[in-house]
C-alpha cells in the first residue's frame, strides 16, 4: 500500500512538471479513474476523450485508453506531446482492419461514404469521410442516408448491423468484431435473467446481435452510464467492459451491477468482460510513461498521414458539437 501510494505522489508530480493530465477511458481500473479525475483530468468514453484533449491547455496528453485513442489525440493536437503507459495496448477492431485491405475496399466500392469507427488507426482514417463513436453512430448514419448516401462502414460488424437496423440505411459492412464484446453469450444471459428477474440488461451495440435483442437499454459507454441513473431497476446486469462499473456505482451507489455472462452456463464471469489491452494500463506503467525516455511512450504519426486523418475526425467533431 505504501508503494501504490508513493507511486501516486510520484505521478501527481510528474504530471505538474510536465504540464500534463490524464486522459483515460472508461474501461481502465478505477484507481486510474480516480487519479484521473483528482487531478484535473478526464474519464470519458472515446469521444469525449478526443474532446477533453483537444480542448484542455495542458501541453502533454497521458492517454490512458488503447492506441487508437492516443492517436486520436496526436491526430487532433499536434502541437501537444501525446504519451501512452505502453504504446502495445491494441484493439482487436483495429487489428482486425488493416490499411492495404480497406483501401482495396474502398476502391472497390467508389459510390460509398466511408464511415470509420473510431477503433481504427490513423491511416484507415485517413481514407474515410467520416469518422463515429458507438455514442453518435445512429445520429450521424441516419443523416447521411437522409442525404441519399450509402455507406460503407468499418469495422465492427455488430455495431454496423445494429446502425443499419436503427436507420434503415444501405450500409456495407466490414467484418471485424471486437473480441471482449462479441464474447457475451445470450443463453447465459437469458439464464442470468431468470436469476434476476428485476434487473435491467444494458449492452453495448459492439454486442453480437443476439444479446442486443435482449437489451432494456442499447448504447454506448457514456449512454449505459446515464441509463444506470434513469433506469428505475436496482439491479443491472450489463454487457460491455466492467471497467465502467466504477463510475456506474460512483452515479448510483445503492444499485447492483452486474456483468453479463460471457462463458459458461448462467454463470456470473467476474473474471471476464475485461479489455486485456486496456488491462495492461497500471499505475506502474503510468509512471513509466511519465519519468522514462519519451521515445518509449510518445505518440507519432507521419504528418501526411495525421493531416489526411484529421479531416474525417473534425468533420466528427463539428457533427457532435
Ligand atoms: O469498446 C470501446 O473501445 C469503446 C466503447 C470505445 C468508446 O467509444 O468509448
Ligand atoms: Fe477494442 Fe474491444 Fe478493447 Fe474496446 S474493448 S479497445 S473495442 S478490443
Amino acid at each position: 500500500v505504501q508503494e501504490k501510494v508513493t507511486i501516486i505522489e510520484n505521478i501527481k508530480k510528474q504530471l505538474q512538471v510536465r504540464n500534463a493530465v490524464i486522459v483515460a477511458h472508461y474501461y481502465t481500473d478505477p484507481e486510474i479513474q480516480l487519479l484521473a479525475e483528482t487531478t484535473g483530468g478526464c474519464v470519458a468514453d472515446s469521444l469525449e476523450m478526443a474532446k477533453f484533449g483537444s480542448q484542455d491547455p495542458a501541453t502533454t496528453l497521458l492517454v490512458v485508453g488503447v492506441r487508437f485513442m492516443g492517436e486520436t489525440a496526436k491526430i487532433l493536437s499536434p502541437e501537444k506531446t501525446i504519451i501512452m503507459p505502453t504504446l502495445e495496448a491494441e484493439c482487436s477492431l483495429d487489428i482486425g482492419c488493416p490499411y492495404e485491405a480497406f483501401s482495396a475496399f474502398c476502391d472497390a466500392h467508389p459510390e460509398r461514404t466511408v464511415v470509420v469507427y473510431a477503433n481504427t488507426s490513423a491511416a484507415v482514417k485517413a481514407r474515410a469521410d467520416w469518422v463515429v463513436t458507438s455514442s453518435i453512430a445512429v445520429e450521424l448514419i441516419d443523416y447521411l442516408d437522409s442525404l441519399g448516401q450509402k455507406i460503407l462502414w468499418a469495422p465492427d460488424r455488430h455495431l454496423g448491423r445494429y446502425v443499419q437496423q436503427r436507420t434503415g440505411a444501405d450500409i456495407l459492412c466490414w467484418d471485424s468484431t471486437c473480441i471482449v464484446h462479441d464474447e457475451f453469450k445470450t443463453q447465459a444471459l437469458r439464464k442470468m435473467k431468470k436469476l434476476y428477474p428485476e434487473a435491467a440488461i444494458l449492452v453495448h451495440p459492439e454486442s453480437p446481435q443476439a444479446v442486443v435483442e435482449l437489451a432494456d437499454v442499447v448504447g454506448s459507454t457514456s449512454q449505459l452510464i446515464k441509463a444506470a441513473k434513469y433506469m428505475q431497476q436496482k439491479t443491472m446486469i450489463v454487457a460491455t467492459d466492467r471497467g465502467i462499473f466504477y463510475k456506474m456505482q460512483q452515479a448510483c451507489p445503492e444499485k447492483i451491477f452486474l456483468s453479463a455472462p460471457t462463458a459458461g452456463e448462467g454463470a456470473t464471469c467476474r473474471s471476464c468482460a475485461q479489455c486485456p489491452w486496456m488491462a495492461l494500463n497500471c499505475l506502474q506503467t503510468i509512471a513509466e510513461g511519465l519519468t522514462e525516455s519519451s521515445i518509449y511512450h510518445q505518440v507519432q504519426i507521419d504528418e501526411v498521414v495525421r493531416q489526411q486523418a484529421f479531416v474525417p475526425l473534425k468533420r466528427m467533431l463539428s457533427f457532435a458539437a
